[in-house]
């Protein structure tokens, strides 16, 4: 009997659903920074063994969408609560309800089933965490909930056994070498644009977009063409920094991390241009990879 399943992680932004996403696929596919909005896609992350799949869906964290590029990372997340075998709604220790209207009635009345998984446990105690569970249980009484430590790889093994219990018979819906559903440059871009979140500051990583025009695998390197959209030229002056030092730098560091998720030798060749306003802009958005 082989089972699969799509498992979807929802949750608020910096709960640590990419954290969880990593530790689960045993992989660095999600990119991971304590600023919110890190994560702006959907990313699927497969978990194969010789009688199960699991599908894990990374998503951004539900926001009030206040720009395009906002509404379409909610619709990643609706998507997610209409397409899953299995929900994992993500909090963290210290929140005590779930504020989102809609998110809220979608976990009490889903028909679907829902853990939830009471994250970052590492940063508590015994006496608050009972008191945490007893809260969610008592709110959520069709859910389950689990509490966690994504980062110390803590209590996931039984999150993982009760989703293989939950999910129905089913041949895999994808081969079985398949790590994730987002090709290479994909990978490029949110390294270059993890590496914007942690060094620059305020708006910067928000109005930021990174894409790969060329990815050429070659024997003993990959060559990669990159371009770092900003908003406005003010902003360009800041990504480059004085005399490029700022953009070198970045592009070092991300250099060598993708030497390590490719195991070959890279080259990276970045440019900065301004795209006036694209993160309200449809045509753009669709282009890159936000909208159908
Ligand atoms: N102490 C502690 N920190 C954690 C844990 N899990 C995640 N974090 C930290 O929380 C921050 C946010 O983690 P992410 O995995 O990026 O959170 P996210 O929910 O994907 O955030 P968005 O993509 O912005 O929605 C990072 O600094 C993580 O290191 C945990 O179990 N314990
Ligand atoms: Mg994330």
């Amino acid at each position: 009997m082989h089972k699969s399943g799509f498992i979807n992680i929802i949750g608020n932004p910096n709960v640590g659903k990419s954290t969880l996403m990593n530790c689960l696929v045993g992989e660095k596919l999600s990119i991971i920074t304590s600023k919110a909005q890190t994560t702006r896609h959907r990313i699927l992350g497969i978990v194969n063994g010789d009688e199960f799949q699991l599908i894990f869906s990374d998503t951004p964290g539900i926001v009030k969408p206040s720009y395009e590029l906002q509404n379409s990372m909610m619709d990643f997340v609706k998507g997610a609560l209409e397409d899953a075998d299995v929900l994992l709604y993500m909090i963290e220790i210290g929140e005590k309800s779930i504020k989102d209207k809609d998110i809220n009635s979608k976990i009490l009345n889903s028909k679907v089933p829902t853990l939830i998984l009471l994250n970052k446990i590492d940063l508590s105690n015994q006496d608050d965490l009972e008191i945490a569970v007893d809260n969610w249980s008592s709110q959520y009484p069709n859910s389950e909930i689990f509490p966690i430590s994504a980062l110390n790889n803590f209590n996931i093994e039984t999150v993982i056994n009760r989703i293989i219990e939950i999910i129905p018979e089913s041949p895999p819906y994808f081969p079985k070498d398949q790590l994730t559903d987002k090709p290479e440059r994909f990978f490029v871009n949110e390294k270059l644009r993890e590496k914007i979140l942690l060094y620059y500051d305020k708006e910067i990583p928000y109005s930021v977009e990174v894409i790969t025009e060329e990815f050429k695998e070659e024997e003993s390197i990959i060559k990669i063409r990159t371009k770092i959209l900003v908003e406005r030229d003010s902003q360009k002056g800041i990504i480059i920094g004085h005399k490029g030092n700022a953009l070198k730098k970045i592009g070092t560091k991300a250099r060598k991390d993708l030497e390590i998720f490719f195991g070959k030798k890279v080259f990276i060749d970045l440019h900065v241009k301004v795209s006036k306003n694209w993160r309200s802009n449809n045509n753009l958005l669709k282009k890159f990879g936000y909208k159908n």
